[in-house]
């Protein structure tokens, strides 16, 4: 008798609602595990929805039919971030190779998948980095670089200079403008939407650098060789430099391009104020030099599609925050590490503003994105403490300087990781970069003492352990767990991920990395909703994002997207769409999520999000030692 899951009618009353047949992928299946396939010598898990309060017998069968494996499913029982009663099939004993492998339960059948010998991210890892140069501003995307020739496209905002928004805001609020324009050329669109933002570029680009960083550090050859120069579909890939590298200098040189000019004084609102409709901030004059503005945008909305060089909004610097001037001082302090044997002069350049930002700082602490605007989004962020530790971290690396590791001292974040430490640091996302610093003490060669330097590591992998004990209590077995699922959800779960994978660089300790594994099993497939959250990988992938340009289900003559880019996944806490606004209250956490253009609060794609996909399909493809 064919079971009845609330997962495969959730999703299909979902295609429905969006008109769309998907004939050639074919239905979610019962069975759902990663859709790239599974490691002979990794763990394997699948995960069913089915009511049965007992066992079920399972069996893996080859391309043959014959049976290869067999055994009792796990009941988890009811989950609630599914919404389903879960049975997990565990056949990690199992280390045969080959293709047509099939799980079947009773008459639930997974589609077929391959179990691999060698490692499943080497396309992956590729595409994900591509994501960034498609993404870049002011240059033209070439045909020679992209996985097919309707992905090129001309330069958008060739240069991108802008001076200071200087109009009454959405509140009525009058902000003061600039005498100067900056030309803050280059750098990634943030998302959908062609804006450039300095908070979130800053915990982008620091990824990428750290993904580097720690290859580099930790001798790992494998991911060095994969983004060699010349590895990547970039222009930049004859110069001798890593391509990873060349992809992160292209924001950096947006990011150095966004700090306030000497001499500066702007009235600025200081501090945490609270206005309400109609009210006005208090502005103070202030000398703002070595800030950073908060980000580059349209003055309205563009319409979706829109061509970047089709934009003919006018484009604004938006008024410097405290937490943009220190995410530009942490990576400017990390590039010059990564930079300084390599290109010397743009070394101390990117020195130079890393400590001219963090001092700026440091005079106007407390300088938070207020003011209410349109054609952007908001970044705003009232909790700086964390992104000071960061920057300081980022600087004392460096530097080593004395006043920097002050400032690293007397944090309350000092060596803590996301959830264990004196204060722990809370999760990586954009808002909350505390562990960012702590994975930089611990990792890059620096000046503190080396018990201070093992207490770092000691409070990741305490983390990780937390993140391994949510993924005993989920049915779908991944190292997340939330009563929501927030925005850019699949971001959250890698960014754990990362994490992850440092606990097994640090210990060695395999349970680490079949954490790791989940989290991208997750996403690649085991999960509620059958569905590969990044395109063009998998046998049931994300293909209508939310983006201005990879715009197909929108408009036919736009482009879909190209492989490798990473949906933000369910949101079950902000459905505020027009797609999502209709599910509100009808799916579980994890099945909140629509494969539509307009779902941006489901389905959108961005550089904070696509940076822990680069990190951690490039971890997880490392061969074993
Ligand atoms: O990723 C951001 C998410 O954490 C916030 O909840 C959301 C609403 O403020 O904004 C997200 O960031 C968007 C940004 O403001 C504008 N570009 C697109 C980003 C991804 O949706």
């Amino acid at each position: 008798m064919p079971r009845i899951h609330t997962a495969t009618t959730a999703l299909a009353l979902t295609l429905a609602l969006s008109g769309f047949a998907r004939a050639a992928e074919g239905p979610a299946r019962p069975i759902r595990l990663n859709q790239l396939g599974v490691e002979a010598l990794g763990p394997k898990r699948a995960m069913l929805a089915d009511p049965s309060a007992s066992p079920l017998a399972w069996t893996l069968r080859d391309a043959q039919g014959a049976v290869a494996a067999s055994g009792r499913t796990q009941v988890f029982g009811d989950d609630a971030a599914s919404g389903e009663h879960v049975h997990q099939i565990d056949f990690s004993a199992f280390h045969g190779v080959g293709e047509g492998y099939r799980l079947v339960v009773g008459a639930a059948e997974s589609r077929s998948f391959p179990i691999r010998a060698a490692r499943l991210y080497g396309a992956l890892k590729a595409d994900a980095l591509g994501f960034f140069y498609q993404n870049r501003a002011s240059i033209p995307i070439e045909a020679r670089l992209v996985q097919r020739p309707d992905l090129a496209r001309p330069a958008g905002h060739a240069p991108d200079k802008a001076t200071c928004f200087d109009k009454a805001d959405q509140r009525g609020q009058v902000w003061a403008g600039c005498a100067y324009t900056l030309d803050a050329s280059h750098g990634w669109y943030d998302a959908g939407d062609q804006g450039k933002y300095v908070v979130n570029g800053g915990i982008a680009v620091w990824t990428l650098q750290n993904a580097y960083e720690r290859a580099v550090v930790l001798g790992k050859t494998a991911t060095l060789a994969a983004f060699a120069d010349g590895q990547g579909r970039i222009p930049e890939n004859a110069n001798g430099v890593s391509d990873l590298l060349d992809e992160a200098r292209w924001e950096m040189d947006f990011l150095l391009a966004m700090q306030v000019p000497a001499g500066t004084t702007m009235a600025l609102p200081v501090g945490l104020q609270r206005v309400g409709p109609g009210g006005r901030l208090d502005l103070t004059s202030v000398d703002a030099s070595g800030m950073a503005h908060q980000r580059l945008a349209d003055e309205h909305w563009t319409a979706l599609p829109t061509a970047p060089a089709d934009d003919r909004e006018t484009r604004y610097l938006y008024h410097p925050t405290t937490a943009a001037t220190l995410n530009l001082a942490a990576t400017a302090a990390q590039a010059a590490r990564l930079w300084k044997s390599l290109d010397p002069a743009f070394s101390a350049r990117c020195l130079e503003v890393a400590r001219r930002a963090f001092a700026a700082a440091r005079r106007n602490p407390e300088i938070y994105a207020l003011g209410d605007f349109t054609g952007s989004g908001g970044y705003g962020d009232s909790n700086l403490e964390d992104e000071v530790y960061w920057a300081a971290a980022e600087l004392y690396a460096t530097t080593g300087a004395a006043e920097y590791a002050a400032v690293l001292r007397a944090s309350p974040l000092f060596l803590a990781g996301p959830s264990a430490g004196g204060k722990p640091t809370g999760d990586i996302g954009w808002p909350s970069v505390g562990a960012l610093g702590t994975i930089t003490l611990a990792l890059a060669p620096n000046g503190l003492k080396p018990d201070e330097i093992a207490a770092a590591r000691a409070n990741l992998v305490a983390s990780a352990d937390r993140y391994l004990a949510d993924d005993a209590r989920q049915g779908y077995g991944l190292p997340y767990a939330a009563p929501g699922y927030p925005w850019g959800s699949n971001s959250a779960i890698l960014n754990r991920a990362i994490v992850l994978g440092l606990a097994a660089d640090f210990t060695g300790k395999s349970a680490y990395r079949d954490g790791a594994v989940d989290a991208m099993d997750y996403v690649m497939g085991r999960n509620p909703l059958d569905r590969s959250y990044v395109t063009g990988h998998g046998a049931r992938p994300m293909t209508h994002p939310h983006h201005r340009f990879w715009a197909q289900q929108a408009d036919a003559r736009y482009p879909a997207p190209p492989p490798g880019v990473l949906s933000g996944g369910p949101n079950s806490t902000n459905m505020g769409d027009p797609v999502a606004r209709d599910m509100k209250g009808k799916c579980a956490p994890q099945t909140c999520w629509t494969d539509d253009y307009r779902a941006f609060t489901q389905n959108e794609v961005a550089i904070n999000w696509n940076a822990p996909l680069v990190w951690v399909a490039s971890w997880l493809d490392e061969p074993a030692r």
